[in-house]
């Protein structure tokens, strides 16, 4: 039968060992995953746009939406995302293009785009309104009238991204 084991010294090795291990390296960025939704409203066709008072992007409209939670479904995170910040229930949630943006000032975002349907006259609320300053229903055609906007959704129309097909859905 072998020897039982033990330390060099004969005695269990303490927690100060442990310690003196040198740190890790630094770790790297890298990008985040970024969620912004089209809603349109039944019936009418228009889009829920805002205008954005967080840092990134401060007076810029923009869709709702926020980051991807560990864990979470693509579908999840669009409604949740919705329901916190304008209190719409949204129907029909599916992807429907994706950007890779790096913003000016170095924030890295792959940026999912998904597209869901509110019931007819439903009216968005300003529920985070440190984030927003306002909503408001837009047609396709004021929306790409709309100045300044936010990085992501500037990306995505400029490629030639329009509803209902055409324009291709992912970006690099
Ligand atoms: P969260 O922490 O609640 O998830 O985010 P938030 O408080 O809603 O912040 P946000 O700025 O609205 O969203 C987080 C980031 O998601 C934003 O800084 C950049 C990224 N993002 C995109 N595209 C879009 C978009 O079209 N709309 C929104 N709202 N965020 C987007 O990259
Ligand atoms: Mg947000």
């Amino acid at each position: 039968m072998p020897p039982p084991q033990q330390s060099a010294s004969g005695s269990a090795p303490t927690a100060g060992a442990a310690a003196a291990a040198p740190a890790p390296p630094p770790e790297k960025p890298r990008p985040r995953v970024g969620m912004g939704v089209l809603i349109e409203e039944a019936g009418t066709g228009r889009i829920c746009m805002g205008q954005r008072l967080n840092s990134l992007g401060h007076g810029e409209w923009a869709l709702p939406g926020g980051h991807l939670e560990h864990g979470e479904a693509f579908e999840e995170c669009a409604r949740r995302e919705v329901e916190e910040e304008t209190g719409l229930v949204i129907g029909g949630v599916r992807l429907v293009a994706v950007e890779n943006v790096v913003f000016d000032s170095g924030h890295h975002y792959v940026v999912l785009f998904m597209h869901g349907t509110a019931p007819a006259g439903s009216a968005p609320e300003v529920l985070e309104p440190t984030k927003c300053a306002q909503w408001a229903w837009v047609t396709w055609d004021e929306l790409r009238a709309l100045t300044p906007v936010f990085r992501p959704l500037r990306q995505l129309l400029d490629r030639g991204f329009r509803l209902g097909g055409g324009g291709g859905a992912l970006g690099s």
